[in-house]
């Protein structure tokens, strides 16, 4: 399994970790090449790749780092690593991951990719194994993709009953590494998002139905992981909070196992629903850190982004967060469909009044195919004649690359009427194209780096916070 991810500061593939548990309990053996760390990739990839495995799996996490101002389409390094791969082994490629699930075709494509597995992949990757090892047919696997001729065919996922899995063994991928030069390691408590937000990519590339884990193995998965000395953590559920109730069972669960003192975990969360009972059993539990999806400070602009919070609920959740000491950020996402120059006003102006300690501005919204705004964009036509559309514009028909909608209404200079509005406020994370040296931007980040090496830890944007603050680790 490779994991092709060089952004730094560097996120553990945990994915690789939960795929590990299966394939290790159908028998097979498992070699990481794990290029996050790595100073000399081609190297490397020479050591460890030869004829010598039944595949070569490469979990493909970033397409490109959505981000408007840098726009770097990281997917063009992963295919160059895959290149090499093939060059060195006639070893079927098998592609997966979140990113690959996002644009699972059009990924196969790009990469020309033998295999790809969409979703879910624990059962799928061992069946497909299985069938390399024992020369059977593969061409029934839910989730799969592979080559038929010059053709590719694809069949539908299957969602994982997680409840009924294990998945708390973390052991390929050296979490302790992680934790040491990338402040955190992240755990999931569950898959899927059944929301209807327009932008995003979660329902697409995890499934709108949700799969729960037993609460029991993701606070022994924590408990395991802390006895090696890794104490900061951080979820990778779409929304921790959707909904409350499993949430709940999660934090009874870590305090359950006595972990709520020994550790510290960040999540993202929707601005509603946030109970008081949720804010209580999260802090009991070790959650310091919370990085709300607000996006807009206006309910007719969050109800155009599909949103079910309202300016109300974010200004109930800021004072629950203050009253639990929680350290939290709210993040914007300005520039989608309807957006105006006095909405984004609005919307800042309830960041000031609410002083939450961070604010996270997103200016440009990063177009997905099967969203219902990637879909709505496809609608209106050519990309090209498409007045709300920046980024790569020509031969981008499929958005693989960076492609982002920022509502023509907004009229130019946009960046700098924001900057303007936020002048001098050090609590709003804003860069501007050109200026991605200050940055929150957590691909290629030294100033986080740095942090890091001086041990400080938990999540990037809490991290930038104490170091504005000239707080200590
Ligand atoms: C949590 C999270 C973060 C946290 C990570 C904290 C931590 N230490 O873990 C933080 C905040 C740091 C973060 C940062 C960024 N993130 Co982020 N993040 C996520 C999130 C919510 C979870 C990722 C995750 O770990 N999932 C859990 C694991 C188990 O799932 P998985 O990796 O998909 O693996 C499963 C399958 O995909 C498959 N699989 C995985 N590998 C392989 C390999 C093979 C061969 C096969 C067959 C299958 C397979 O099997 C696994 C189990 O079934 C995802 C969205 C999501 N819901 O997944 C976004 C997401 C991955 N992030 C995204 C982005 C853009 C970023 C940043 C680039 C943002 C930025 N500009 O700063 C950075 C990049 C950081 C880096 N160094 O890579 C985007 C990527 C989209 C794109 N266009 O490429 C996503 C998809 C969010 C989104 N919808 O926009 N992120």
């Amino acid at each position: 399994m490779v994991n092709p991810n060089l952004m730094k500061p560097p996120v553990a593939p945990i994915g690789l970790d939960y795929l590990h548990s299966a394939l290790r309990k159908a028998g097979y053996d498992v070699r990481l090449l794990d290029l996050g760390f790595s100073r000399e990739v081609d190297k490397e990839i020479q050591h460890a790749v030869d004829d010598d495995y039944l595949f070569i799996g490469i979990s493909l996490r970033n397409i490109d780092d959505s981000y408007f101002a840098s726009q770097d389409f990281c997917l063009q390094k992963s295919q160059e690593i895959i290149n090499k791969i093939k060059d060195l082994s006639d070893c079927p490629i098998v592609l997966g991951g979140v990113g690959f699930s996002i644009f699972p075709l059009q990924v196969m494509q790009y990469c020309n990719a033998d295999f790809g597995i969409y979703g879910d992949s624990e059962l799928a990757l061992y069946t497909l194994a299985r069938a390399f090892h024992e020369k059977t047919v593969y061409t029934s696997i839910p989730g799969l993709f592979y080559k038929d001729k010059h053709n590719y065919k694809f069949n539908p996922a299957e969602y994982l009953d997680l409840d009924k899995m294990s998945l708390a063994q973390r052991d390929l991928v050296d979490n302790v590494l992680y934790f040491q030069k990338g402040a955190m390691v992240g755990f999931e408590a569950k898959r899927g998002c059944d929301r209807q937000c327009i932008y995003c990519a979660d329902p697409v590339a995890k499934g709108q139905k949700i799969r729960f884990r037993d609460p029991r193995d993701v606070a022994m998965e924590l408990k395991g992981l802390l006895k090696h000395g890794i104490t900061h953590f951080h979820t990778a559920d779409s929304e921790f909070n959707v909904p409350e109730e499993h949430a709940k069972a999660v934090c009874r669960a870590i305090i359950g196992q006595h972990l709520g003192d020994n550790i510290q975990w960040y999540a993202y969360c929707v601005p509603g629903p946030f109970s008081e009972e949720l804010a209580n059993l999260m802090r009991r539990a070790g959650c310091v850190g919370i990085d709300f999806t607000v996006d807009s400070g206006n309910d007719s602009q969050l109800q155009r982004l599909g949103h079910l919070h309202r300016v109300n609920d974010i200004s109930k959740l800021t004072r629950l967060c203050h009253r639990y000491g929680f350290s939290f950020m709210f993040n914007l996402l300005l520039g989608g469909p309807g957006e105006t120059r006095q909405t984004i006003r609005e919307t800042l102006e309830l960041m000031k009044d609410l002083e939450p300690p961070r604010v996270g501005i997103s200016l440009g919204v990063r177009l997905y195919p099967d969203t219902p705004l990637g879909k709505m964009v496809k609608k209106q036509g050519a990309i090209r004649n498409n007045p709300h559309l920046q980024g790569t514009i020509d031969e981008n028909s499929n958005m693989l690359r960076p492609i982002f909608y920022l509502s023509h209404e907004l009229g130019d200079e946009i960046e700098s009427y924001i900057g303007d509005l936020i002048k001098g406020d050090s609590r709003f994370f804003f860069v501007s194209k050109g200026q991605t040296h200050q940055n929150y931007n957590y691909n290629d980040n030294s100033q986080l780096m740095v942090a890091i090496k001086n041990g400080y830890r938990g999540a990037f944007w809490d991290i930038l916070r104490r170091l504005s603050e000239n707080s200590l680790p």
